[in-house]
């Protein structure tokens, strides 16, 4: 098991498109574990492989409450099962220290393979639902900073670029 580097905005390699997984092997279930132990480390509630600069159709979520378990997620797809769309503040460590509300479609029903290649189906709403959307976004080249104004979205570019470079200077 190891941790990863995370990627940061606005690294262009978030923009890539994910492939689908194949099979799910043993290196597969390598990567699983590695993001696990990597999500963990940094604190979030989700992870794609997008984040960790492996191009595959693999996410992890742990939300870390009583009602979840943690769930792997390969080869996602969803569909939104209602109009109704809900605002929530996301966050992101590929976008480090900014949240911002971002509306999406509140319910979905999830289809994926889980860490042993087993296909399955979830419906999911509130905050479940906003992770599933935002992971599956990043295995698309989608980060939430996209759906804010262009104004927002520069200033929280050249805050992150400013960071970087006295990061690398100290
Ligand atoms: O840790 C995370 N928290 C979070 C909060 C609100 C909406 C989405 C998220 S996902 C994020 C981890 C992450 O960046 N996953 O890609
Ligand atoms: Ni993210």
């Amino acid at each position: 098991m190891a941790i990863r580097p995370i990627l940061e905005f606005p690294d262009t390699r978030l923009r890539t498109i994910a492939k689908p997984v194949p099979v799910v092997d043993a290196a597969i279930q390598a990567l699983v574990d590695d993001m696990f132990e990597t999500m963990y480390d940094a604190g979030g509630i989700g992870l794609a492989a997008t984040q960790i600069d492996v191009h595959l159709r693999v996410i992890v979520i742990d939300l870390q409450d009583e009602e979840h378990a943690p769930l792997v997620l390969i080869n996602p797809t969803f569909e939104t099962l209602t109009d109704t769309l809900d605002e929530m503040q996301e966050g992101c460590l590929s976008v480090p220290g900014f949240y911002e509300p971002v509306t999406r479609p509140e319910r979905i029903r999830l289809r994926a393979q889980d860490r042993d290649g087993s296909p399955y189906e979830l419906e999911a709403t509130g905050l479940l639902a906003v992770c599933i959307q935002h992971e599956c976004d990043h295995l698309n080249g989608k980060l939430f900073v996209d759906y804010l104004s262009n104004l927002k979205r520069a200033r929280i570019r050249t805050k992150l670029v400013k960071a970087k470079k006295v990061e690398a200077t100290s």
